[in-house]
């Protein structure tokens, strides 16, 4: 096993036994030593996140242990956001973005916004179980030409559909293209709810926005 091979596997362990601080060392140790923040990203920390699904899935492990490798999850991606979103280029088009009502789950929203920002779209993110009412509140506030929806659980997703409903309802759908993503959600998903757009993951999010406002 190579060098870095063996620091990958270490910010793994680090992820899944929830240690947040031997990460965060670890994390800022390989960034100085000239690590590429996309390699700790997705070859250390996300690969860890997808054990930590497969564990839970099968009850090998349960909630505080997943909480726990959120945390250290979330902590990462903010030591590495700085590394990710440098190629920031003031775009100056605006996104807003956030995790649909019933559902807590941020990391991958926050690794959208984290990319999108990097890329030099300005964003707001709301958060995570944001009720409509809020989406639509933001929206007219801020007027963003782009709202991204995540959603990892089956049962959020139709909330979706519903913040899209009410878009038309508030008279600011023609107005705001909507794009949707997380684990469960699909293409097809897309199509039926009548969003513009779905992006598998943080990088093609940004080519999906980049060429819907044809930049
Ligand atoms: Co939960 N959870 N969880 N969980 N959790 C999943 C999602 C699950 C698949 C686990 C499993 O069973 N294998 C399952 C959902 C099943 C389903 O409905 N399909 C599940 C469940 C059931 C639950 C609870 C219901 C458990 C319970 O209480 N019994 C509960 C729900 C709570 C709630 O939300 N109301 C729950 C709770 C939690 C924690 C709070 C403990 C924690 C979240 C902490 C946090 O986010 N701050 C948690 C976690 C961490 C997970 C897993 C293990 C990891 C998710 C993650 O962060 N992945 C997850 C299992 C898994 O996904 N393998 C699981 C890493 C992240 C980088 O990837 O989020 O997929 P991801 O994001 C990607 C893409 O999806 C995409 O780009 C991202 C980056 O590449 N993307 C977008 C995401 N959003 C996008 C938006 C876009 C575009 C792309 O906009 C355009």
């Amino acid at each position: 096993m190579t060098t870095d091979e063996s620091v990958l596997r270490q910010i793994q362990n680090f992820i899944i036994n929830g240690d947040n601080e031997s990460l965060n060392k670890l994390v800022r140790k390989q960034l100085k030593k000239g690590m590429s923040a996309s390699n700790i990203l997705y070859d250390g920390m996300i690969p860890a996140m997808d054990h930590i699904g497969t564990e839970f899935k099968f009850n090998r492990i349960f909630i505080p242990e997943v909480l726990l490798s959120a945390r250290a999850m979330n902590d990462g991606l903010i030591l590495l956001e700085p590394h990710l979103s440098q190629r920031r280029s003031a775009l100056r088009h605006r996104i807003l973005i956030g995790t649909i009502h019933g559902d807590m789950h941020d990391i991958g929203k926050n690794l959208v916004a984290i990319m999108l920002k990097g890329a030099g779209f300005e964003i707001l993110d709301l958060g995570f179980n944001v009720p409509v009412e809020t989406y639509i509140e933001k929206m007219r506030e801020y007027q963003p030409e782009i709202v991204c929806l995540s959603s990892l659980l089956t049962t959020a997703m139709p909330g979706m559909k519903t913040v899209i409903d009410e878009m038309e309802q508030n008279g600011i759908r023609q107005k705001i293209k909507v794009l949707v993503g997380g684990a469960p959600v699909s293409q097809r998903f897309a199509d039926n709810i009548g969003a513009d757009g779905y992006a598998d993951d943080a990088i093609q999010a940004v080519d999906l926005a980049k060429n819907l406002l044809k930049i």
